[in-house]
């Protein structure tokens, strides 16, 4: 298939134990793609694992410190756009998300959709989360579909592919919300936007090596931003329609620096908040 140009991002904190084998079922899969990592300077070596694989596909991109996964989902957005991908597919890298299901978003996309993402909860889809993190899980993409009337099963897993033409019409400032808050307002920002939106199903895998990375207070904060976020839908009226307005960051000099009204500024890359 002559696919749209792809670039698959994934963030990686400690996932030395996983990158090797998840970037070779990528190439298995998604042969023609190439591949951008966000490294937060993982003590464990997970940058130099991946630069040991010497593939020429994949640019790892390490920032100094953990800042943060919606950040390093916000800096594959704005690389994607400055370097002229037509899709941008996004994925976790500790073997929750199967690159087997990698043909299927990207079909899906491709027959008229602008954005695409992978559910545990239809038909179809399966999680092997089990006990109380299913019972969180569940109840929240509940909560959401019916409190944001988005049509949608899932809304919080990261497995999505974008069409990048269409990121540039989100407002980067409106996402830069902290912690895993980050996926349910994408969906939300891009349902606002009047955007294409459609799931296929996935099986939602126990990681591979290593530990999670959530806190435990993230789901206060999840709860908040939804109702934050119903709010907005009844009285927040129409979305500002901001274009792609990522700035040059005077700091590191790259063109990553991302500008929210409120909160102020903050480059996605370096971390700097001037
Ligand atoms: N660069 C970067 N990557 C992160 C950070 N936090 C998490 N990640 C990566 O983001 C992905 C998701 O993180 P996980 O800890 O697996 O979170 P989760 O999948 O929601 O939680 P589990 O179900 O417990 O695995 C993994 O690939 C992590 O390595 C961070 O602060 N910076
Ligand atoms: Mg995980």
């Amino acid at each position: 298939m002559d696919f749209m140009k792809t670039l698959i991002f994934f963030a990686t904190y400690n996932e030395a134990g996983n990158v090797a084998a998840l970037i070779e079922q990528i190439a298995e899969r998604a042969p023609a793609a190439d591949i951008v990592v966000v490294d937060d300077n993982s003590p464990d070596g997970t940058a130099d694992a991946i630069r040991k694989l010497g593939r020429n596909n994949v640019t790892v991109l390490v920032r100094k410190g953990k800042l943060g996964l919606g950040t390093a989902h916000l800096l594959a957005f704005c690389y994607a756009v400055a370097n002229g991908y037509e899709a941008l597919v996004t994925m976790d890298a500790d073997g929750s998300h199967d690159p087997q299901h990698l043909p299927a978003l990207m079909e899906k996309l491709d027959s008229g959709y602008d954005f695409v993402i992978g559910s545990r909860y239809m038909k179809g889809g399966a999680c092997d989360y089990d006990g109380y993190r299913l019972r969180v899980s569940q109840a929240a993409n509940v909560a959401a579909r019916l409190l944001l009337s988005v049509k949608l099963t899932e809304f919080t897993t990261s497995y999505r592919i974008f069409k990048v033409e269409k990121l540039r019409s989100l407002d980067f400032g409106a996402l830069l919300v902290g912690g895993y808050s980050f996926f349910l307002t994408t969906v939300v920002e891009a349902a606002r936007r009047g955007w294409r939106l459609a799931e296929v199903p996935i099986h939602f895998r126990e990681r591979g090596y290593g530990t999670s990375k959530i806190p435990p207070f993230e789901i206060f904060r999840g709860v908040a931003n939804l109702m934050r976020l119903a709010v907005v839908k009844v009285f927040g009226g129409k979305p500002s329609w901001e274009a792609f307005s990522p700035q040059p960051c005077g700091v590191c000099g790259t063109g990553y620096s991302v500008v929210n009204a409120a909160q102020g500024r903050m480059c996605v890359f370096c971390g700097d908040g001037r």
